[in-house]
């Protein structure tokens, strides 16, 4: 059964829930590794005051006995401590008594670059809170919690993944300009993986392609604009003679520069993804907008929001990119029982001649 992650959840609603499926039975899940995770997506530099209310947590109401797997579909919950102060306004039933707390008028300004406009049309929408609140990167925690999860499984075949804003000095700089400036700001960020070994994913067809699943993978996170693998956009103004990576006796390279995927492949070498993050648009000077109920020029939603959510962003990237590896691992590897899983892949490295770098 291949490995897929289903999520639901809105921003101020009760609850992020995610179920992953196709995960071996006895995989050890450490509810601690978890819970860091949530923490350091938290923790990114520039978030807003909400991340002052959440203090994200997983619960798991599924699929797991005594911190392993059970091979059945596993449920993971985060809640939105928030919600109680959206009761009224983002109760899942039709609300009680009059009007009341956060989410009771209705979006009409929409904000350029975020959901609310396209969103709006897109449904039939009279209020843009019904699509910008699943829009939100909130429900990024849950699927960092599936990411940590997908990690342990890699761990088992001495997979390891880590993404990590880039520069993130001079992105602080930014970041407390822009906050002076009531203003935002996007920013970079990259993902590694080492022990990929060759043959995840393949050029068989365009859906098997490791770097296309990758690619989708990472560019489904909000507000994410660009993805590159390796050099990427840099290849572009290469010869081929000075772009692609020599091999030297013992299938070592001295360069990286296809960042570990050839033709649609993983060849070895460290895996290396890249996503561009644009400046978030709940703005504090809002931009020119036009009301939806009325046609009139007005001035786009402003409401409380993050300055920069790059930091965060390398978490949930490295979630991405990590449960992406983990589905091209258990397509090529299998298993029912986690040892199946292992003992496939202890298999096949004992059949090409590579070793983790
Ligand atoms: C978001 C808007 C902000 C962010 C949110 C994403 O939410 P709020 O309107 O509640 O302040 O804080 O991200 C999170 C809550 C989170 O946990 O990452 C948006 O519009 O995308």
């Amino acid at each position: 059964m291949p490995l897929t992650l289903t999520s639901a959840g809105e921003s101020h609603g009760p609850a992020l829930v995610a179920i992953l499926e196709g995960l071996p039975a006895g995989l050890v899940v450490e509810r601690a590794a978890i819970d860091s995770d949530l923490r350091r997506r938290q923790e990114g530099y520039g978030r807003s005051p909400r991340q002052q209310i959440e203090q994200d947590e997983v619960e798991v109401l599924a699929g797991l006995r005594h911190g392993r797997t059970l091979g059945t579909p596993l449920a993971l919950v985060v809640r939105n401590r928030d919600h109680g102060n959206w009761e009224w306004g983002m109760s899942p039933w039709p609300p009680e008594g009059d009007a009341s707390g956060k989410g009771a008028k209705p979006v009409t300004l929409p904000r350029p670059g975020h959901a609310d406009f396209a969103g709006a049309l897109k449904y039939g929408l009279d209020d843009a809170r019904d699509a910008l609140e699943r829009a939100s990167a909130r429900h990024t925690a849950v699927h960092v919690a599936a990411g940590t999860v997908a990690k342990a499984l890699l761990a088992t075949i001495g997979i390891a993944v880590r993404g990590a804003a880039v520069d993130e000095e001079a992105l602080r700089a930014r970041i407390d300009e822009a906050r002076a400036d009531r203003d935002t700001v996007g920013g970079l960020v990259e993902v590694r993986a080492t022990g990929v070994p060759p043959g995840l994913g393949s050029y068989a067809s365009k859906a098997d392609r490791l770097d296309a699943r990758l690619a989708a993978a990472v560019m489904g996170i909000q507000a994410v604009k660009g993805v590159e693998i390796g050099d990427g956009f840099a290849l572009a103004g290469l010869r081929g003679s000075e772009a692609h990576d020599e091999l030297l006796p013992g299938n070592l390279r001295e360069t990286n520069r296809a960042g570990g995927i050839e033709a649609g492949v993983s060849n070895g070498e460290e895996l290396v993804v890249r996503a561009a993050m644009k400046p978030l648009p709940t703005l504090m000077k809002p931009l020119r907008s036009v009301d939806l109920a009325t046609g009139e020029e007005g001035q786009a939603l402003v409401e409380r929001s993050d300055v920069a959510a790059v930091e965060a962003l390398a978490v949930v990237a490295e979630a991405a990119v990590a449960f992406e590896l983990a589905r091209a691992a258990r397509e090529k590897f299998g298993g029912d029982a986690l040892a199946d899983f292992v003992g496939a892949h202890r298999a096949y490295l004992e059949r090409i001649p590579w070793q983790a770098p």
